[in-house]
């Protein structure tokens, strides 16, 4: 089995609390603590729901599944819609589905990688009292998006674009993870298809449209704006989700977990992710058969074979070439868009994520 991370629970997750750099350099103490707000009050109206009126029991195992799963991420998502918003329109806004839907798809994406920690504490399906009930955990999380954006939105005039806005990312983000899975069972007989451009096309549908698009498009739907004049801010956003998604491939071998949060699967997994995409690449005949005999095995030695290879093959080298050539392309496309509102909120996003340890 894998290493422990010892005290998850307190050593992580305050580390995690209190060093985001996402959080400390863009948002001030008071909107962090309005949108805390504003989660409490979302969160209320669930548990309040006449669903669970009738015993303490499910009311509680609400208030704690909510609790464990939704807050102490770095809430890029949600308070993304937040600063678009606020760039845009320089009016006050707090608003959190984007962060209840990244919950869920967290909450079922631990259950199909078989992962065991997420955000310096055990995967909540990991709770022996949870198990496969985290399955329904997760519907119930869906749902409440739904309802809450009935409940908030429901009169405005872009209430059903938000709607199909929502259901549109999500088909996105549920079709990436379905091919992110199945191209294992792919991959597990040999690894001769995985390339840059399977990992891309992977990571685009599981990754940015709902953590960099989304976010943005509910931003300019509140303004009143019109999303089918908006391709040139999705095609950059999307491109920032994909550099996202291969930070994150990345961070699955190199990064700390005390400082990620998590322990990485990706080549437990025989995932098609950055690192043995860039590999594949970068080997030799040799070290591609030692890839082939290694990669996707539950093994530890196997899995640190692997490791070393990566190490021998210097993809820390390639990764800082990709982050630097990557964000140099993306400051050039964002310095062609016309609107100077738009570069702004483009341009603090990139910033937020570039270089980022976690
Ligand atoms: C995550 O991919 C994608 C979604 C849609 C949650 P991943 O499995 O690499 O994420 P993580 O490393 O956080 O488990
Ligand atoms: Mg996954
Ligand atoms: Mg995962
Ligand atoms: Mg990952």
């Amino acid at each position: 089995s894998r290493p422990s991370v010892g005290q998850p629970k307190n050593v992580l997750h305050c580390h995690q609390r209190s060093s985001d750099p996402l959080l400390s350099t863009t948002m001030s103490n008071d909107l962090k603590s309005k949108f805390m707000q504003v989660y409490d009050q979302l969160k209320s109206e669930l548990i309040h729901d006449p669903a669970f009126a009738f015993d303490d029991v499910s009311r509680q195992w609400v208030d704690k599944m909510i609790d464990y799963i939704v807050p102490g991420g770095k809430m890029t998502r949600g308070l993304s819609v937040v600063d678009s918003y606020q760039l845009l329109k320089r009016e006050e806004l707090t608003d959190d589905e984007a962060f209840l839907l990244q919950a869920y798809y967290l909450l079922y994406d631990d259950i199909m990688d078989g992962s065991h920690y997420r955000r310096g504490q055990p995967c909540w399906f990991r709770l022996p009292e949870v198990g496969m009930i985290a399955v329904n955990d997760g519907v119930l999380l869906r749902s409440h998006v739904t309802r809450i954006l009935k409940k908030h939105f429901q009169a405005k005039a872009y209430y059903v674009h938000l709607l199909d806005l929502f259901n549109e990312a999500e088909f996105q983000t549920v079709s990436g993870q379905m091919i992110d899975v199945i191209t294992t069972l792919v991959g597990e007989k040999g690894l001769s298809n995985y390339s840059l451009s399977l990992n891309r096309r992977i990571i685009q549908y599981k990754c940015s449209y709902y953590s960099f698009y989304l976010p943005v498009a509910c931003a300019l739907l509140m303004i009143g704006e019109n999303l089918e004049d908006h391709v040139q801010v999705k095609d950059i956003l999307v491109e920032m989700g994909i550099y996202y998604q291969v930070q994150d491939d990345y961070f699955d071998t190199f990064g700390d977990p005390k400082v990620v949060g998590k322990i990485g699967t990706d080549i437990e997994d025989c995932k098609c992710s950055w690192l043995i995409a860039k590999a594949l690449e970068l080997a030799n005949e040799e070290q591609k058969k030692i890839l082939n005999e290694n990669y996707g095995r539950k093994d530890l030695d196997k899995v640190a074979k692997v490791k070393e290879l990566y190490h021998t093959l210097n993809l820390q080298g390639a990764y800082e070439d990709y982050e630097k050539s990557t964000h140099e392309e993306l400051i050039t496309s964002i310095e062609a868009h016309p609107s100077k509102a738009l570069r702004a909120v483009l341009k603090s996003f990139l910033e937020k994520i570039y270089k980022r340890q976690k």
